[in-house]
């Protein structure tokens, strides 16, 4: 057998599946009969189901299901019904926001718009009775909210995105289009109609905490896996028992840059570093034409953005024409 296990040697137990605990006072129950997969026992818990089937989840994978309907037959239509045109200029096709005539009214003609806010209804029913489900769900079980508030901080992002911010603006035009492609033209126009994203601070910041989350889930994934062959992965083990894989993962970082996080403090750094990069970027596209009109403007007058550009003199501008005539 083993001595430790990690994805080439896993022992897995075959017996009856775990239901997991009871929680008194639910009214629905888990359903499905539970099976066991080697393979998907390679990538995590071998056990698949049964699964909590409350009320709320099934309204949500209902409106989940409707929404994306809606998104997907206004494709299909917009390439004349056909299926193959479908597949191949998927990524390109779109639902789009309401026409900027059109305001805030509710019900604009379907054509024009209609059809992205009864969609955009039902996903966003969907994703807030999927919060209630992550947070009811923490509740039963006796956990902390740490989920569900982490969770919460990517919906800020998206109700910034396609709610508040077109709230304030005045128009439902603003809000984001419901497409592979059309999104990122979306994202790029919007950096550059109100003056170059980059000099917005509160996407500096959210890019930080981006580049941050990546950077301190390499290390913390990293480092649990070099100490696994120590048992480091078992965390039950690894309270009790000093002096082994926890202590010598610690040792690793305290010897290579003079600190290291605990077990417990790695993972709050995780969730701070994860929820902060919403919460600061939310913010950012918030008062982003609400309270500044221009962000290199912005950055001019706060004396961040040089006023003269010759200090910057090798900076690749595909707009300067010398350096288009270099290629
Ligand atoms: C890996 C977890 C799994 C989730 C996945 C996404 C859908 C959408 C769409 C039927 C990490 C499933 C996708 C259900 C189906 C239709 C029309 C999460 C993982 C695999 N984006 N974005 C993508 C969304 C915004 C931007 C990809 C959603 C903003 C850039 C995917 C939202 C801005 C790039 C996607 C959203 C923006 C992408 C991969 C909501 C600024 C890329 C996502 C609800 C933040 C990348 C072609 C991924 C790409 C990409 C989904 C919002 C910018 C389609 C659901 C408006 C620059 N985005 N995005 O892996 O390849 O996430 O695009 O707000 O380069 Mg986006
Ligand atoms: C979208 C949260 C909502 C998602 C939810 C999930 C489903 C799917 C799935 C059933 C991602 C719902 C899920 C419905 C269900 C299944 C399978 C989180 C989301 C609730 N930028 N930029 C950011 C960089 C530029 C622009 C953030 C880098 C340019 C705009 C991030 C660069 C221009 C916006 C970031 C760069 C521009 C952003 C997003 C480099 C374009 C935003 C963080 C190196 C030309 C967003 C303040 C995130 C923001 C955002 C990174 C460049 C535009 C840090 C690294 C200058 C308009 N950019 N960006 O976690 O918050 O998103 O800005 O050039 O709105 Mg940017």
């Amino acid at each position: 057998m083993s001595e430790y296990q990690n994805f080439l040697t896993p022992v897995q137990v075959i017996g009856p599946p775990d239901m997991g605990v009871a929680t008194p006072g639910s009214r629905y129950e888990r359903v499905g009969k539970p099976l066991i997969s080697y393979w998907i026992g390679k990538i995590g818990n071998a056990q698949i189901g049964p699964i909590y089937l409350g009320f709320i989840g099934v309204a949500a994978a209902v409106c989940f299901a409707i929404g994306f309907s809606i998104i997907g037959l206004n494709m299909l239509a917009s390439v004349d019904w056909n299926p193959v045109r479908f597949v191949r200029e998927f990524l390109w096709l779109s639902l789009d926001p309401p026409l900027p005539e059109h305001g805030l009214t509710i019900l604009p003609p379907l054509d024009e718009g209609g059809w992205w806010l009864i969609a955009g209804f039902f996903i966003t029913a969907s994703i807030l009775m999927w919060w209630y489900r992550m947070y009811h769900r923490a509740v039963e079980l006796g956990l902390g909210l740490h989920v569900s508030y982490a969770f919460l901080a990517a919906i800020w992002l998206y109700l910034v995105l396609g709610f508040i911010r077109p709230i304030m603006m005045g128009s439902w035009h603003h809000a984001v289009p419901f497409g592979i492609f059309t999104h990122l033209d979306w994202t790029n126009n919007f950096s550059i109609e109100w003056g170059n994203l980059f000099w917005n601070p509160f996407h500096c910041l959210s890019i930080a905490f981006l580049y941050g989350s990546t950077l301190l889930f390499a290390m913390h994934g990293a480092t649990i896996l070099a100490v696994g062959r120590y048992g480091g992965d078992r965390e039950i083990e690894q309270i009790t028992d000093r002096g082994t894989a926890s202590e010598r993962a610690a040792l690793f970082w305290r010897w290579t840059m003079g600190f290291n996080a605990t077990a417990e403090s790695i993972h709050r750094w995780a969730w701070w570093f994860a929820m902060l990069t919403t919460l600061t970027g939310g913010i950012g596209i918030l008062i982003t034409g609400t309270l500044v009109e221009d962000w290199t403007l912005w950055a001019t007058e706060a004396g961040i953005y040089p006023e003269d550009l010759s200090i910057w003199p090798i900076t690749p501008d595909s707009t300067f024409s010398t350096w288009n005539e270099e290629f």
